[in-house]
């Protein structure tokens, strides 16, 4: 279970349109109540209703104690037990209609796997492909073109000339010859 995300500042009143969801993150479906959310000012709101696994529901603060402030705010989540299950607050000023939602924590961890697993030995095979790969690539490519436009071109003029020159050859040999001119 985990506190989504929260509304501080909405347009309009904030008694009216303050609100807060929680996530079900589990694979099963869970009863809400005796689970509750405090403020930083240490004010509850019990939870109530049944949630599903990997539903979000959100809670309008419209008639509650609790007032979420606009200038940092952290919400606690608790359950039925009283154990801190989540936490989730901001820092600064909450825009108008800024939903403050988790971010995700870049452990040293988290940052040195992306570097393995993604930045650096892509990068360092993009780079060796690029400069030895790529041009010989090009060059293949470009070879390629040539060869398709000569054979284009060798197929299609000389063979009209070719045409042309068996064309006058035909004519010139259906023409009477000379020698059968004077015989
Ligand atoms: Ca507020």
């Amino acid at each position: 279970m985990e506190i989504r995300s929260f509304l501080p500042n909405p347009a309009g009143s904030d008694k009216e349109g303050e609100l807060f969801s929680i996530f079900n993150d589990s694979e099963s479906a869970a009863n809400l109540s005796g689970w509750y959310v405090k403020d930083e000012a240490g004010r509850s709101f019990w939870l109530f209703g049944q949630i599903e696994a990997n539903q979000e529901i959100s809670f309008p603060l419209k008639g509650s104690s609790l007032t979420l402030n606009n200038d940092g705010e952290t919400l606690y989540l608790y359950n039925p037990a009283g154990s801190l299950i989540d936490e989730l607050s901001y820092i600064g000023k909450a825009g108008e209609d800024q939903i403050i939602k988790k971010e995700i924590e870049i452990t040293e961890e988290i940052r040195n796997e992306l570097f393995e697993s993604y930045a650096l030995e892509p990068l360092q095979a993009n780079i060796l492909s690029s400069s030895a790969q790529s041009p010989v690539f090009l060059s293949i490519i470009f070879a390629l073109i040539l060869a398709g436009l000569t054979v284009f071109l060798v197929n299609k003029i000389p063979k009209s000339e070719e045409e042309e020159l068996l064309g006058e050859f035909a004519n010139e040999s259906s023409k009477p010859s000379a020698e059968e001119w004077i015989s």
